[in-house]
């Protein structure tokens, strides 16, 4: 009997399992990020919030926000459009592990697991709070997950973890584990819901697909000659499901066209605001413009091309009436993106457009719906705004876009380059005529000349397929006679000033790749 009472008191002092402690830890963040997500969801659904509600996507989007250039690279070069998946997956994995160490903590050392807790909660809410648009509001949820979470790490140390230390209490330890996992699940599976419902995607398709591309004057065709007919070469137009897409957007943004509008602001006259029904009763016009990515690497496939109907920007401009001294438009998205464009890119004859379709479609959801910007001749960060919201004219000296304060140029107009599409580096060919074809471009100046060169052979001129205008690129075709061996085929571009394509390799920061594209084949 005595010798029973002791035992007991023994096993009342030894230490729970770590391994509980840390289940705890996990139970209590699931709960914690499982209700803040499902608030968040709720406050976007109600509209509630215009900021970033939901704790996970505003750290993502605070960690975008602040990736250095290297970064940024490399994850274009490794994930390409995955990046985004790549970064939330992260995320999860370092939540799960932080929760496991606080879990683990709290069986001995309670303070500074709260501290640790706290941390990440004050971590959380900054992000919350320096998302654009963000309002006090937006940390109701991520509190509320808090408080949840930290009732949820009291209720274990207080319960489970007592009785753990318990040796009679294995039946209960088991039943609270399984409770806490159920739980957990339940926070979850709440926290799912809450994305799904605050999912504005529905609204966006039906938009969408109620949408008329708007009339223009003058309809733009691909020419007869563009294509060399050569299989495997890019397509002169890009479709809208294969079009490259990059942005610094999580989640893709979903802006209904009833609430949306466009405002012009800063160094005008008068500020403007319109809206969608005002803007689709302007006179609209059709361009074709290949859209570039400075990312892009030599031979590369960052850069698409599209039949852009829009509104020139010009005209807007004009009824704003911009004042002397502005020298840039600093263009806006919803999602607080923004790019600098120099002022004399919009107001010239170039087409500059506000884009509302695309290939004769609304624009895709991940391509700007409802309304982006289209700048010939200029890389995309510099002027292709998605979600676009708000023009301002100002200048160089007061602002700046985006990605000028993370070790892009200020001014990124697009630089001559061209591509080997076919063969493919590596590929084996037949001795004999082969057809070499890709694409070159040079953007509001035009290309006249694309050459080839074979091993350290002089350069021998490729046939060209017809441009639609400067802006876009031009199929290009080389019929060479392949001898066997091992050979480096090589090409570069000519553009309507004379100028050739730079030869120096350079890499995407801070504003553009340069260096001629190479690929090596095998002739049997
Ligand atoms: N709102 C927003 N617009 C944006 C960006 C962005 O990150 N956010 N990226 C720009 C960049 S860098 C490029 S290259 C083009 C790409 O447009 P696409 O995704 O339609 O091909 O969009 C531009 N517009
Ligand atoms: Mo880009």
């Amino acid at each position: 009997m005595l010798k029973d009472h002791v035992d007991a008191a023994q096993a009342s002092q030894a230490e729970p399992p770590g391994w509980l402690g840390a289940v705890g830890g996990l139970v209590a963040g699931i709960i914690t990020v499982g209700c803040a997500e499902f608030l968040a969801g709720v406050f976007l659904r109600e509209a509630w919030s215009d900021g970033t509600p939901s704790p996970v996507l505003a750290v993502g989007g605070a960690f975008i926000d602040r990736t250095p250039p290297w970064l940024k690279t490399f994850a274009v070069d490794n994930f390409g459009t995955n990046d985004k998946k790549v970064l939330l997956g992260g995320i999860a994995v370092v939540l799960v592990l932080l929760s496991l160490l606080i879990g683990w903590l709290v069986r001995r050392y309670f303070t500074a697991a709260l501290a640790l807790f706290v941390v990440l909660i004050a971590v959380a809410a900054a992000a919350v709070t320096s998302r654009p648009h963000a309002s006090a509001m937006d940390l109701v949820p991520l509190l509320a997950g808090a408080v949840a979470g930290l009732v949820t790490l009291h209720l274990w140390r207080d319960n489970v973890l007592t009785e753990a230390a318990d040796p009679r209490g294995s039946a209960a330890t088991r039943r609270s584990v399984l409770i806490g996992g159920g739980v957990a699940l339940g926070a979850a599976l709440l926290g799912v819901l809450g994305r799904t419902w605050s999912d504005s995607a529905r609204a966006v398709q039906a938009a969408r697909s109620a949408f008329v591309v708007p009339r223009v004057a003058k309809q733009v065709a691909v020419p007869e000659s563009a294509s060399v007919g050569v299989p495997g070469v890019t397509p002169y137009i890009s479709s809208n499901g294969d079009f490259y897409r990059i942005d610094t957007a999580l989640v893709v943004p979903q802006v209904d066209p009833v609430t949306w509008s466009l405002r012009v602001t800063g160094m005008v006259d008068h500020e403007i605001e319109i809206n969608w029904e005002t803007l689709l009763s302007k006179p609209m016009q059709d361009a074709m413009v290949t859209l570039m990515c400075v990312s892009n690497e030599v031979g590369g496939h960052l850069n698409g091309n599209a039949i852009w109907t829009g509104w020139p920007v010009r005209e807007l401009l004009k009824q704003a009436g911009v004042q002397s001294g502005a020298d840039m438009v600093l263009s806006r998205s919803v999602d607080g993106f923004t790019a600098g464009t120099p002022l004399s890119a919009m107001t010239d004859d170039r087409n500059a457009l506000i884009a509302v379709a695309m290939n004769g479609e609304a624009l895709p959801a991940e391509h700007g719906f409802p309304v982006r910007l289209v700048v010939p001749g200029l890389y995309g960060y510099v002027s292709a705004t998605k979600w676009l919201s708000e023009l301002k004219l100002t200048t160089y000296e007061k602002d700046a876009g985006y990605w000028t304060p993370r070790g892009w140029s200020p001014m990124g107009p697009v630089k001559t380059s061209s591509r080997i599409d076919v063969p493919h580096s590596g590929a084996k060919v037949n001795a004999g005529m082969v057809a070499v074809a890709g694409v070159a471009w040079r953007q509001h100046v035009g290309i006249s000349k694309v050459q080839v060169r074979v091993d350290n052979g002089g350069w021998q001129d490729a046939q060209l397929g017809a441009g639609a205008n400067a802006d876009v690129w031009r199929q290009w075709v080389f019929e060479w006679d392949a001898k066997s061996g091992h050979h480096t085929l090589t090409v570069r571009a000519v553009d309507k000033n004379g100028d050739v394509q730079i030869a120096a390799s350079a890499p995407p920061a801070p504003n553009g790749s340069t260096g001629y594209h190479s690929i090596s084949v095998t002739v049997h």
